[in-house]
């Protein structure tokens, strides 16, 4: 993956300005919303019953500042980022057993909500390099599949 000056500092910017506690619970909890499917990894996490059970349960937003502390990974190893994540491909591969398509996702509810937290600072180039930054992570995550 080849990324352009202009790709590295918007992504860049967006992480430096993110605030994980606020934006990970809130894609992990309109992933398990939204996909409810996705819950079915989730069974030790006490009651995923409904929307507003989902979004007051600790343990889905612990999970979710994790979820997006595991994008930092990516982040600094921009151009070994299918390196960076063989651990945790494997991790979800053959211990989690987690159905790798929904790693697209995750990353759908990612976007949503940092584009709902930029603003009009999200703009098309940012989308758009957000948008690659992801696709290679959920790539990377799906690499040790077989
Ligand atoms: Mg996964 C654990 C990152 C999508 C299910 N996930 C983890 C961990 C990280 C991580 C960093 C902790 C690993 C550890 O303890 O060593 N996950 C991560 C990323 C993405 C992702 C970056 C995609 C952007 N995960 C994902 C999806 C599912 C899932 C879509 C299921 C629908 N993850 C999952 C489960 C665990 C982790 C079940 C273990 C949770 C636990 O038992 O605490």
């Amino acid at each position: 993956v080849q990324w352009s000056e202009s790709e590295r500092t918007i992504i860049n910017g967006i992480f430096s300005h993110l605030d994980y506690d606020d934006l990970g619970p809130k894609a992990f909890s309109r992933c398990l919303i939204v996909y409810p499917w996705t819950q079915r990894y989730f069974s030790s996490f006490g009651n995923l019953h409904n929307a507003e059970a989902i979004m007051g349960n600790a343990n889905v937003a612990a999970h979710g500042i994790k979820v997006l502390h595991g994008l930092d990974l990516g982040l600094k190893h921009m151009d070994d980022i299918m390196g960076a994540y063989a651990e945790l491909s494997s991790l979800h591969s053959e211990k989690l057993h987690v159905d790798p398509d929904n790693f697209k996702l995750l990353s759908d509810c990612i976007t949503i909500v940092v584009a709902a937290k930029l603003g009009k600072a999200f703009t098309p180039e940012t989308q758009a390099a957000f948008h690659k930054f992801l696709a290679v992570v959920v790539s990377a995550l799906g690499k040790q599949y077989h």
